[in-house]
């Protein structure tokens, strides 16, 4: 039998490593080829090499920390201020390519929204694959959340009325509305996702729907 050989790649945090393990800092532009090379955006980096610069790091140990909390801070989510605006009836809607991380991020966020109070309902948007629903509906188990569904091949519009018109009736504070998957390019697809964002704004202000675009974050600048 032949023998796999796993290659290890000089990955991003090996270059990383090696250099504060091995340079004196006077070599610094070759940390930023390697940031720059990993496809972070110029001003990071530019205002990254400005920091460190100003920094006094003797090792990795360091230089990790160091980075960790600096991508943290420039990273940092607005869940708070977030949550201020979902103060009521709220629709959350996911968009993006297939495979982008709707799906999954209608359960983060249900498990998000969960632990603080909130009454969610999902409704299951992408009425294109059985499997879709079924992902979507394993995850409503996992989450406690409960779960509006119509069947394959229905038009989404249609279960999404349905759906905002059970949560209306029932007092639910926010609906996370999980969709297919598309590309800009497919024109009937896009009337599709206009036509719900319509189904939508019968039932709330648009103030109070937040249509996310989901991005798979290894795509870089692009
Ligand atoms: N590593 C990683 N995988 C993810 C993440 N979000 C989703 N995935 C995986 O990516 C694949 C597609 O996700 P899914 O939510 O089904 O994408 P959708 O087609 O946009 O609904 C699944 O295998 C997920 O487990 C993430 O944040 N990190
Ligand atoms: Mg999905």
């Amino acid at each position: 039998m032949d023998k796999i050989v796993i290659k290890k790649s000089s990955s991003f945090l090996d270059k990383i490593k090696k250099f504060f393990s091995t340079t004196d800092f006077t070599e610094i532009e070759s940390l930023e080829q390697t940031l720059l090379e990993a496809d972070i955006d110029v001003d990071i980096v530019d205002s990254l090499m400005e920091n460190l610069k100003n920094k006094k790091i003797n090792n990795y140990n360091e230089a990790a920390e160091f980075l960790k909390e600096y991508f943290i801070s420039e990273l940092s989510n607005n869940t708070d201020t977030f949550d201020e605006f979902l103060n009521s009836f709220s629709v959350i809607m996911l968009v993006g390519i297939n495979g982008s991380g709707k799906t999954t991020t209608a359960a983060k966020l249900a498990h998000f929204f969960r632990k603080t109070g909130k009454k969610i309902l999902f409704i299951a948007g992408d009425t294109f694959r059985a499997a879709a629903t079924q992902q979507l509906e394993i995850w409503a188990e996992k989450t406690d959340v409960e779960i509006i569904k119509g069947r394959e091949g229905a038009d989404p519009s249609s279960v999404i009325f349905d759906g905002l018109a059970h949560a209306k009736k029932g007092n639910y504070d926010l609906v996370i509305i999980d969709t297919a998957g598309r590309v800009h390019t497919k024109h009937n697809l896009m009337a599709e996702i206009e036509k719900i964002k319509r189904t939508v704004l019968k039932f709330i202000n648009e103030k109070d729907l937040f249509c996310f675009l989901v991005i798979d974050a290894n795509t870089g600048k692009n």
